[in-house]
């Protein structure tokens, strides 16, 4: 099968997510930014319609282009690759970084040593997302912090416990920051505050965040996924580094694709 067929096959489409994912404004300046991509459009709607159509088109040996994240259980599930991205609009490597609002430092000091100093390896929140298809994310990361307590230790020495301090930490509502999130609420609860948890799109997470409604989020992806809206919120917020390294985005086809850059694609 030719490129151009393919590329007709899927009316110069990527199967994109939530319209509030930072990635569906990559893709678009994907779109634009490449020659290959003239003419092409995404079609939106959720994480869970794009892997329910990924799955059919590999059942069906069928080409289709996707809106592709690491860490995720996708590319343990399916025999897909990234396609390469020579203008770098995906850019090379994400970071998940933890930012918190002005101020909690000052408010919650023991939250914020502990926020500030999570940090760990992206096999951790591999794991978490392979357990975490036979059960809940809660009780994955209640199992994670029982397993790994000499490094929530580390997280926590000197942290002064309260007695039922509410703090609220802001989510999107991908996979690998509700594992992530949940794993700060277990620890912070274990801390003695009262943990809420919300799932809210990354704009609407960097606006609380930056205007205080919000405490702290460790979801954003740096610096291509997030980096314009961070850009927008800087100096409103503290970042508190990243969480994980290693994390990616891109685009992603079928292995059995003849296709291995987004400029092999035809517009
Ligand atoms: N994602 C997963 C999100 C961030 C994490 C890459 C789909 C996005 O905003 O695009």
């Amino acid at each position: 099968q030719s490129e151009t067929s393919a590329s007709e096959e899927m009316e110069y489409t990527i199967t994109g997510i939530e319209p509030g994912a930072g990635q569906t404004e990559t893709n678009e300046i994907a779109i634009s930014e490449y020659d290959s991509l003239a003419g092409w459009q995404q079609e939106l709607s959720s994480t869970g319609a794009m892997l329910s159509e990924l799955s059919d088109a590999m059942d069906n040996e069928e080409p289709i282009v996707i809106s592709a994240w690491s860490p995720h259980y996708m590319f343990a599930n399916w025999d897909i690759k990234y396609l390469e991205d020579p203008k770098g609009i995906f850019g090379e490597e994400e970071s998940i970084t933890t930012i918190a609002r002005e101020g909690l430092k000052e408010d919650m000091p023991g939250a914020h040593t502990m926020l500030d100093r999570f940090q760990w390896e992206l096999e951790d929140v591999e794991y978490g997302l392979l357990e975490a298809q036979e059960k809940s994310f809660e009780e994955v990361a209640q199992e994670w912090v029982e397993e790994n307590q000499d490094t929530v230790a580390e997280w926590t020495e000197g942290v002064e416990p309260v007695d039922g301090t509410p703090i609220e930490l802001v989510l999107t509502p991908w996979d690998a920051e509700t594992f992530t999130t949940n794993i700060a609420k277990v620890i912070l609860e274990q801390q003695g505050y009262s943990v809420t948890l919300t799932p809210i799109d990354p704009a609407v997470l960097f606006e609380a965040i930056a205007d205080g409604s919000a405490d702290a989020s460790l979801a954003p992806w740096m610096p291509a996924t997030h980096g314009e809206l961070y850009a927008q919120y800087e100096g409103q917020f503290e970042d508190l580094g990243p969480n994980v390294d290693g994390a990616k985005i891109g685009l992603a086809v079928p292995e059995y694709m003849d296709v291995d850059s987004i400029e092999d694609l035809q517009p």
